[in-house]
């Protein structure tokens, strides 16, 4: 079956009891048994939620996945992926992420007793010579956030490989649309749903999916003991998203080409930051691994002052953090999703002080062009 196929129906069969073909938003907290040990499969909702469920197989589906597990936000996702790796073992990670998730790493997860090093994923050879006796895991976003810097899946997904550790990539700035990590050999996928597979900007929610069965296993077990689960009301919105993903990534992707050849061209702007433009310098490798670039654009307008001039003319785009819904948002990375990354970090990223990001909407593209253009002319 074709993407767009699964995305409508994955995961949603029409309602068992009434035929409806919406799956329903199962609003419970428990269900009933009909004796001992005897239940349909639904215990507890925090254990089971049948439009969770439903959630969970449709995003495993679009992923090439086995197995899903959806969470109250990206981050629970995520901090519960890191909980398959045990204190006093070593994580890999790209040194370019979204700044929570630094956070989560760097603030949190290291005291408890897990090591982390902080690498250019770009370069497997960063990877590999990073590898310590205990390393269990590398953990990748690819493009980043939000210098949109590329990394080559299958080639650090040998070298993770070749010492038996997982590869675990953040798919949320393309979604299993324009890119699908597990073909190049990595094993766990994490989305930030709150972006491009909810995609209307009013949810807030995690995934993950996989194939290993033990690691599904343990996810399952953590999913249900730490409780940070989706709600059903959350879930159905997702669900509701994912069957336009296909629509709405092809305009996204569209789009994000068409301002990102606006901005390269612009001369108040100093540098772009886009895989799909020919001055990306991998922009041959995104072509190979990705099916189109997605609407996340970033670009440097020099200095604080010029940066906050673009961010406060903007008359159609909203300055705002979050990505991936249908109205175009515009952000200071610095100040905002970046703001706990350590300076020195941010600088040697580029995360500078003049750096806007943009989150293409699907707006007409013509009206955020115009919008952008008479806010670049007020620097
Ligand atoms: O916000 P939450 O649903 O918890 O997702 C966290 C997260 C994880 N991974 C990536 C790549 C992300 O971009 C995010 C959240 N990012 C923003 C809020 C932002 O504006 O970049």
């Amino acid at each position: 079956m074709g993407f767009s196929t699964i995305a409508i129906h994955a995961g949603q069969e029409p309602d068992p009891t009434t035929g409806a073909v919406s799956v329903p938003i199962y609003q419970t907290s428990t269900y009933a048994q009909e004796g001992l040990g005897k239940h349909k499969g639904f215990e507890y909702a925090r254990t089971q939620n049948p439009t969770r469920l439903a959630l969970e197989r449709n995003i495993a589906a679009l992923e090439g996945a086995q197995f899903g597990f959806a969470f109250a936000s990206g981050m629970a996702g995520i901090d519960a992926v890191l909980r398959l790796v045990q204190a006093g073992e070593h994580v890999i990670v790209s040194d370019n992420t979204y700044g929570g998730t630094f956070r989560l790493f760097d603030r949190i997860l290291k005291n408890y007793g897990i090591e982390f090093s902080f690498v250019d994923t770009s370069d497997a050879g960063n990877v590999e010579a990073a590898i310590r006796p205990n390393t269990r895991m590398l953990y990748v976003e690819t493009p980043t956030n939000p210098v949109m810097i590329v990394t080559d899946l299958q080639a650090v997904a040998d070298v993770a490989h070749s010492v038996g550790a997982r590869v675990v990539c953040d798919n949320t700035f393309l979604s299993p649309y324009l890119q699908r990590p597990l073909e190049f050999g990595v094993d766990i996928v994490v989305h930030s749903t709150t972006k491009y597979l909810n995609g209307h900007s009013d949810g807030i929610g995690g995934v993950v999916v996989l194939n290993d069965e033990k690691d599904a296993e343990s996810l399952a077990f953590i999913q249900n003991s730490v409780g940070a689960i989706l709600s059903p009301f959350d879930s159905w919105l997702v669900l509701r998203g994912t069957k336009t993903l296909t629509l709405r990534m092809e305009q996204h992707d569209r789009a994000g080409r068409t301002v990102a050849a606006f901005l390269e061209e612009h001369p108040k702007v100093e540098k772009l930051y886009y895989p799909g433009s020919l001055s990306h310098r991998q922009h041959e490798l995104a072509k190979r691994q990705q099916r189109g670039f997605g609407g996340m654009v970033a670009f440097d307008v020099g200095s604080l002052e010029r940066a906050r001039t673009v961010l406060e003319s903007v008359q159609l785009c909203t300055l705002a953090e979050s990505l991936g819904g249908v109205e175009t948002l515009i952000s200071h990375p610095a100040t905002m999703t970046h703001a706990s990354v350590l300076p020195e970090t941010r600088s040697r990223l580029g995360i500078t002080d003049g750096l806007v990001r943009i989150s293409v909407g699907i707006e007409d593209v013509e009206d955020i062009l115009a919008d952008l253009d008479q806010a670049l002319a007020k620097i």
